[in-house]
This record gives C-alpha cells, sequence and structure tokens, in this order.
C-alpha cells in the first residue's frame, strides 16, 4: 500500500515537469519521437491463429484496414500449425497474392509465431490457412 500511493505524487510532478521544458528544442525532440513510436504502434492489427477456445478461425476473420498505413501481424494462438495465404482469385486485381502471403507448404508451427504484411492498395482481399482451408478457416479484409 505505501508503495502504491507513492506513485501518484511521484508521476504528476515528473508530468509537469516535461510541459514546462517543451520550450526546450532538445526536449520537444524527444516527446515528438515518443509521440510517433505511440501512434506507429496504434497503427498495427493483430489477427490471431485460432480462437481461445481451439476453434480454427482467425480472430477477428474481417476487418478493415487503411491503405499502406497498418501492418497485419497474423499471431499463432491455437490449434497450429497455420498459415496465411491471399487467394488469388479474390484479392486487388494487379496484386501478387505470392508476394503478400506464405506458400502453401510453408507453416507457423510455434505459439506467438507471426506473419506480417502491409497492405498497400485499396480492395477487399479473402486469405485462408491452406491446412485449415477444409473447415473454412478463411477471412478477409477491407483495405480502405
Ligand atoms: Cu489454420
Amino acid at each position: 500500500m505505501g508503495g502504491a500511493a507513492k506513485v501518484g505524487p511521484t508521476t504528476v510532478p515528473m508530468v509537469a515537469g516535461i510541459k514546462e521544458s517543451l520550450k526546450e528544442v532538445g526536449l520537444a525532440v524527444v516527446v515528438t519521437a515518443t509521440s510517433t513510436m505511440l501512434a506507429s504502434n496504434a497503427m498495427a492489427i493483430e489477427v490471431l491463429l485460432g480462437g481461445d477456445d481451439g476453434s480454427l478461425v482467425f480472430v477477428p476473420n474481417n476487418f478493415s484496414v487503411s491503405a499502406g498505413e497498418k501492418t497485419i501481424t497474423f499471431k499463432n494462438n491455437a490449434g497450429f500449425p497455420h498459415n496465411i495465404v491471399f487467394d488469388e482469385d479474390e484479392i486487388r486485381g494487379g496484386v501478387d497474392a505470392s508476394v503478400i502471403s506464405m506458400s502453401e507448404e510453408d507453416l507457423l508451427n510455434g505459439p506467438g509465431e507471426t506473419f506480417s504484411v502491409t497492405l498497400k492498395e485499396k480492395g477487399s482481399y479473402s486469405f485462408y490457412c491452406s491446412p485449415h482451408q477444409g473447415v473454412d478457416m478463411v477471412g478477409k479484409v477491407t483495405v480502405e
């Protein structure tokens, strides 16, 4: 309890101090860099491979991102191995599915393994997990 009580009084003066020193160019640069870092983290979207209940699904399986701004990170959660293959017949024309996909044979085998992709062209893109396509492990992302 004593330790927790100290946090408030200690934190408040530090924040006030940073705001006051914004006039100093050096510190202003540090503050700007920190804000940029937070913004880019907020731009990422994480899609879980496999539901917490072990179901063979993408979570979420239908979502939107802004063109070229968000990195989509697919992360092994349950029921792996999984992979992510964009359907060449169901993605925006002119985009090479093989460039944004894992290969059909390539698999994420371990817990927490990831595959990331950034989509730059607007349109809708359907994707599937090749080991589980037969049980409808499919998803769709709309790039706006
Ligand atoms: Cu799968």
